[in-house]
């Protein structure tokens, strides 16, 4: 079985500067994530060997590191691609079939930002706010998960997520989520969001 593998980081640690700092990029991406990714690969190898003597019993008990740590790898990989410096067309507003349904479902994209980022401040502990589409019905919906439990758990494709775990943050905004996810809108790569978008619409 393959190794899972920490993605090549799309820009340098100083990039998303002054919205995040190097020092968090470069402790979340190298510390955080590599630790996901690593703890993913322990539980799977665990997990072969259970399945290989089909101990159950160990297969079940393997399932939450498993979720934690995958998600956690799932998660980290698409959040580094939904964002971009500013200088490459982060924080540039979506267009096409995209913002037609933004529009359509919360009135505008400012509504829809407002609305995300309200939710996404008010996670209790360690999450992420995410917008997601259903995958039959193509309809999008913003929903909050729980420390690292990946969008797939609600039956949704993520499109877009913010990570809002204090080391997402804290380094550079102390508290104060809310100015972070309120900087956060103008390094968000809708490009990539879109390309998400258009994959299931289209599939
Ligand atoms: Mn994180």
């Amino acid at each position: 079985m393959d190794k899972q593998t920490l993605p090549e980081l799309p820009y340098d640690f100083a990039a998303l500067e002054p919205v995040i700092s190097a020092e968090i990029m470069e402790l979340h991406y190298k510390k955080h994530h590599q630790a996901y990714v690593n703890n993913l690969n322990i539980a799977l190898e665990q997990l072969a060997e259970a399945e290989a003597k089909n101990d159950v019993p160990k297969m079940i008990a393997l399932q939450s590191a498993i979720r934690f740590n995958g998600g956690g790898h799932i998660n980290h990989s698409i959040f580094w691609k939904n964002l971009a410096p500013k200088a490459k067309g982060g924080g540039e507003p979506p267009r096409g079939a995209l913002l037609v349904e933004l529009n359509k479902k919360y009135g505008s994209l400012e509504n829809f930002i407002s609305e995300m980022s309200a939710k996404t401040i008010a996670i209790q502990g360690s999450g992420w706010g995410w917008l997601g589409i259903h995958p039959q019905k193509k309809c999008i919906k913003i929903v909050t998960c729980n420390n690292q439990d990946p969008l797939v758990m609600e039956g949704l494709v993520p499109l877009l997520g913010i990570d809002v775990w204090e080391h997402a943050y804290y380094l550079q905004y102390k508290n104060v989520r809310a100015d972070y996810v309120k900087a956060i809108w103008g390094i968000v790569n809708w490009k990539d969001v879109e390309n998400r978008y258009n994959k299931v619409i289209g599939g």
